[in-house]
């Protein structure tokens, strides 16, 4: 089953994505997803340049052996650009063959483990009051775990906090659109990205308090995350994750950057806060200290940024060995071929822990029309073959690539902190 070509989509319906759509002889079309937040363009370019000429005639059945020739055959391993690319034709092969074979792409990763994925969803507020409201907005809507983020007192806008506390969850937050929503989309349409301040004194005096009235206000049973967003010191992790053991965490996300692994052995000396990482992580090597040192007990990798399917499965199983479990990195940025490709893996795998999921705008879901659901607080997979996303390519024409950013952080000094 030859490859006969393959398209690399770039479009804006709400926010930026990138999608390698590529076709076999037969007519058969599989989808990936190789967005990278605010380098867009350099995945499509890679792509296009290096990648697209290389898998044209291929077997579109051989996936392992296009995993291996692409990431081998590179000579340049890792890296968000290369793994990103190699996620997108990875899901597109993996679609394909699940379509050929007229099941849903759960199917031919081992079947169902369970009815769906357990989410969590993002509830944020500058003040207490507006973080409540979207707590109980957030419980209407089903979800049964919860990620809190908060303004600081003294900052500006921070990491994790949405534009408007009486925004609709879930509406276009437009990545710089005039729609606010509860759910946190950081990225910026402009030329350049914007720039917050950031005091880690401030937020390490705050937070504690900030998960007591969340306690206080719902009770002990509601599984709470919290994403510190790379920006601690080993000791001021420690005892961030230290501060909050009594408010029973299901995790602490991304409490130091992430490319030293030996720092979080310092952190888990301190804590029993269960710590999740990995969202900027892109190979199983990145993993390998903190796994085997046990120094983490989720895996943040999404499928669109650690390699596809088959590069994500096989850091699943690596940590499944020390009963660490899948935390799948689901923002806006994963497209809904991202994020579907997620749920079919999640779905499947024996050591699954649970799911972001942050809604996509209307304009995003009227462009790839996914077939997965979100159901008491799980998403559950379609039953149509492959992954299940139908792009259309003709209404994204309608919506151009516009340059969009990440902030960048900086401390009251003005130096550069990590964002
Ligand atoms: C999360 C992440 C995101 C990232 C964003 C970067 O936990 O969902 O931290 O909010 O900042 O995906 O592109
Ligand atoms: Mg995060």
């Amino acid at each position: 089953m030859r490859i006969t070509s393959a398209d690399v989509l770039v479009a804006s319906p709400g926010r930026n994505f990138v999608t390698l759509r590529i076709t076999t002889e037969d007519g058969v079309v599989g989808l990936g997803d190789a967005t990278l937040n605010g380098r867009e363009l350099a995945v499509a370019a890679y792509l296009s340049e290096h990648v697209v000429p290389l898998l044209i005639g291929r077997d579109a059945h051989r996936i392992e052996d296009t995993w291996q020739y692409l990431y081998r055959g590179a000579y340049w391993r890792r890296g968000p650009v290369t793994m990103a690319s190699i996620a997108a034709v990875d899901t597109a092969l993996w679609d394909i063959k699940a379509k050929v074979a007229g099941l849903p792409l759960y199917q031919l990763l081992g079947g169902r483990s369970r009815t769906g994925c357990l989410t969590y969803g993002h509830a944020s507020g500058a003040e207490l009051p507006e973080l409540f409201d979207s707590v109980r907005a957030h419980l209407e809507q089903g979800y049964r775990a919860i990620r809190i983020q908060t303004g600081v007192p003294g900052l500006g806008s921070v990491y994790g906090v949405a534009s408007s506390p009486n925004a609709v969850a879930g509406a276009d937050a437009g990545a710089g659109g005039s729609t606010a929503r509860y759910d946190h989309e950081p990225a910026r349409r402009s030329a350049v990205p914007v720039e917050e301040q950031w005091d880690t004194r401030a937020y390490l005096r705050h937070i504690p308090g900030v998960f007591e009235a969340v306690r206080n206000e719902f009770g002990p049973e509601l599984p709470l995350l919290h994403d510190a967003h790379h920006r601690l010191t080993p000791i001021q992790a420690a005892k961030l994750g230290k501060s909050l053991e009594p408010y029973d965490l299901f995790w602490l996300e991304d409490v130091t950057p992430a490319e030293n692994q030996a720092v979080l052995r310092r952190v888990r000396e301190h804590t029993t806060t269960p710590l999740a990482i990995g969202e900027v992580f892109n190979t199983i090597w990145d993993y390998r200290e903190l796994f085997e040192e046990q120094l983490i007990d989720y895996v943040r990798s999404p499928v669109t940024h650690a390699g596809g399917i088959t590069g994500l499965r096989r850091i699943f199983d690596y940590a499944a060995v020390y009963q660490i479990k899948s935390g799948v990195h689901g923002p806006t940025d994963v497209s809904p071929v991202g994020l579907a490709a997620a749920i079919h893996l999640g779905v499947a795998i024996p050591n699954f822990g649970i799911q972001e999921y942050m809604k996509h705008s209307p304009e995003t879901d009227e462009v790839f029309r996914p077939g997965y659901r979100f159901e008491d607080g799980l998403l559950v997979p379609g039953e149509e073959p492959g992954l299940g996303v139908d792009y259309d390519e003709v209404l994204a024409e309608s919506f151009p690539y516009q340059a969009a950013y990440l902030p960048v952080n900086r401390l009251l000094d003005g130096s550069m902190h990590d964002w």
